[in-house]
């Protein structure tokens, strides 16, 4: 049988030897006997050249070059060594001289947005294509170098997630989303109907991870959709993104959890750099940024330290204040200029502004034995020790306003013993924004979804 080879993988030394290429027709130009046809494959290309000799009718040179951009082709031909370099091509200095030509799959003559438009970088003269024409026409969108490049890395954040941890004897499990109650409190669920009933799509898989740790499933993580009805429209809140959550029982410090996850994401780190290099440099071609920095081990900071690091510049924030989306961008900024790194834990919340379930801090209870953690200023991930003993967790429930009913099977599992334990849920879609040091959380969700948005 025949057999097809990848622009990508068009080698030095296959020149003079016949190949076969599967790829997108980016763009022909049709001169008097010849026609350039530059075939897209990823975020590679290579350089196709007929011209009318015995394989090559002239009749056959017009049909090639009028196959509509975007069409699927078959293409046999020698490949050489290219005369000149084609910009943006196949930078090995390939090129085929084509001999036969086949459609696989004719695209429409007109498309709605075209391909090198959606892939120029911002900086560059030319026409731009905006974030809802884009959205509108997702999937040829989708096909740009730079979209190409940013689902690939998206990929390695959750492989690199689940290799870690399976590594170290992490059972990945999965949650029910359909569920009975708001997860985390607060109104921004998303209701359903439920045969004769309602039902609530899952704001996380919080409660479910802590009943697996209550049943000694004691290193869990599960991967999965998350649904909040909040009608933020910012450049980094989605109405469903994509939870990557863990759950871990401990021995004698939450730290030792804190710990893992620190060493989790610095292995991400380090597996981005190192299996997705081409990818990287092929989304900075289009959105320049500075590369993604950090230090080992990771940055732990404690809030107190960085209310003071705010005060001292300038910034008016009281002791138990929430951070601001500024204020957290600023802290970044400070971080990054103090300690050289886009990556660090901010531990040791205030109790009052996280959720009911978290560890009031056993020396000093107006904080918390819980934390976030940050790329480029911007939160990624919240977690904490959470409260295994019953009577505290009802306790912190009620004043959090929260109808015990609605929750008793979760807060009942912790009445036949549990492990101490800790965990925290990262938005893997900001993971990829902010590794990229991307601007908008729609250019790392696939189709995104958002209060205006529920197509494609
Ligand atoms: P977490 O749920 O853990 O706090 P998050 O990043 O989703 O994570 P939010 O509590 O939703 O954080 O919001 C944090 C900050 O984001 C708020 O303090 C606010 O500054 C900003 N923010 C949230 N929603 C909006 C919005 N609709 N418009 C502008 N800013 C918003
Ligand atoms: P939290 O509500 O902070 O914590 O969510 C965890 C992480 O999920 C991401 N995230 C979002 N990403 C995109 N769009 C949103 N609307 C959005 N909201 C949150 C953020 C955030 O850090 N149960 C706890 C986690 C835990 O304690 O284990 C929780 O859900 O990256």
């Amino acid at each position: 049988g025949r057999s097809w080879t990848e622009i990508e993988d068009l080698s030095k030394d296959m020149v003079e030897s016949e190949v076969l290429v599967r790829a997108r027709v980016h763009l022909s130009r049709l001169t008097g006997k010849q026609c350039f046809v530059k075939l897209r494959h990823r975020y590679y290309s290579v350089q196709v050249v007929y011209a009318v000799d015995d394989k090559i009718s002239k009749q056959m040179l017009k049909y090639i070059g009028g196959c509509p951009k975007e069409s699927i082709v078959d293409v046999t031909g020698t490949l050489v060594t290219a005369g000149i370099p084609v910009e943006s091509c196949s930078q090995k200095l390939l090129e085929i001289q084509g001999s036969s030509f086949h459609v696989v799959s004719e695209a429409a003559p007109q498309l709605p947005l075209q391909i090198d438009d959606a892939s120029r970088p911002l900086a560059d003269d030319g026409p731009v294509v905006n974030q809802d024409t884009r959205l509108n026409n997702r999937i040829l969108d989708l096909r740009t170098p730079a979209n190409q490049a940013i689902y690939r890395i998206g990929h390695g954040v959750a492989a690199l997630f689940r290799e870690y941890l399976s590594g170290i004897g992490f059972t990945e499990i999965h949650t029910p989303k359909i569920i009975s109650a708001a997860s985390e409190g607060g109104a921004n669920v998303f209701k359903v109907s439920y045969f004769k009933g309602n039902a609530y799509l899952a704001q996380s898989p919080q409660l479910y991870k802590q009943m697996a740790i209550c049943a000694d499933i004691e290193r869990v993580f599960t991967v999965g959709a998350v649904f909040r009805a909040e009608d933020s429209n910012t450049h980094r809140h989605l109405c469903e993104f994509v939870g990557l959550d863990i759950e871990m029982a401990f021995k004698e410090h939450y730290h030792e959890v804190l710990t893992v996850i620190g060493e989790m994401f610095l292995n991400m780190f380090k597996g981005l750099q190192t299996k997705y290099a081409t990818e990287i440099e092929t989304v900075y071609k289009q959105y320049p940024a500075e590369p993604f920095k950090f230090i080992e081990p990771a940055l732990r900071l404690e809030w107190p330290e960085a209310i003071r690091m705010l005060r001292e510049a300038g910034v008016e924030i009281g002791d138990f204040d929430d951070l601001s989306t500024p204020q957290e961008k600023f802290l970044g900024k400070l971080v990054k200029a103090k300690y050289d790194t886009d990556f660090y834990i901010l531990d040791k919340f205030p109790l009052e502004i996280r959720p009911f379930y978290t560890m009031p801090c056993p020396h000093d209870p107006k904080y918390s034995n819980s934390y976030d953690i940050f790329m480029r200023g911007e939160e990624i991930m919240s977690g904490a020790q959470r409260i295994h003993d019953p009577a505290l967790l009802e306790e912190r429930a009620k004043v959090h306003e929260i109808d015990l009913e609605t929750i008793r099977s979760y807060i009942d599992s912790f009445k036949f013993g549990s492990s101490p334990h800790a965990g925290g849920g990262v938005g893997a879609e900001r993971v990829l924004m902010l590794y990229l040091g991307l601007d908008n959380i729609r250019k790392s969700s696939m189709f995104p979804r958002d209060p205006k948005r529920l197509t494609p």
